[in-house]
């Protein structure tokens, strides 16, 4: 009998933990992620490339294969959102890095907004970056 509730109780302690396991990993959330410049500034000119990091901020990796649908650098840091730049992807990088090529014509601070998918995420990752263009 008493063996027969120890066993018992071990069985639901499994279970339990396989419960909050599960949970824990259905509650991994499209805000677990976010985009991190890989070098906080550019110089100012034609034809520069900038690149930024997926990360999941619970495990610290960078996270590949993200579908990057809208892109948008302007000067709305420095009171000038009017002041959009044309950007591109850029071929190339490190898995979970992503490139682009822009043209920064100005000094200051420009934004960097963009919004992407994530394989197996429901939600969009939007994300607001400030990078410096110097001389
Ligand atoms: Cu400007």
């Amino acid at each position: 009998m008493k063996t027969f509730n120890i066993s018992r109780a071990l069985r639901a302690a499994l279970v339990s933990v396989a419960v909050i396991g599960s949970v824990g990993f259905a509650r991994a959330d499209i805000t677990d992620y976010e985009f991190k410049l890989v070098e906080p500034t550019v110089a100012v000119g034609k034809d520069k490339i900038l690149t930024v990091q997926l990360v999941n901020k619970k495990t610290g990796k960078a996270v590949p294969d993200a579908v990057i649908f809208a892109t948008r650098l302007d000067m709305a840091p420095e009171g000038m959102p009017e002041m959009a730049t044309r950007i591109a992807r850029e071929p190339g990088g490190e898995p979970g890095s992503y490139r682009f090529k822009a043209a920064f014509g100005m000094e200051g601070r420009w934004q960097l907004s963009l919004g992407a998918k994530v394989q197996g995420e429901t939600g969009t990752v939007e994300s607001k970056l400030v990078i410096t263009a110097q001389k």
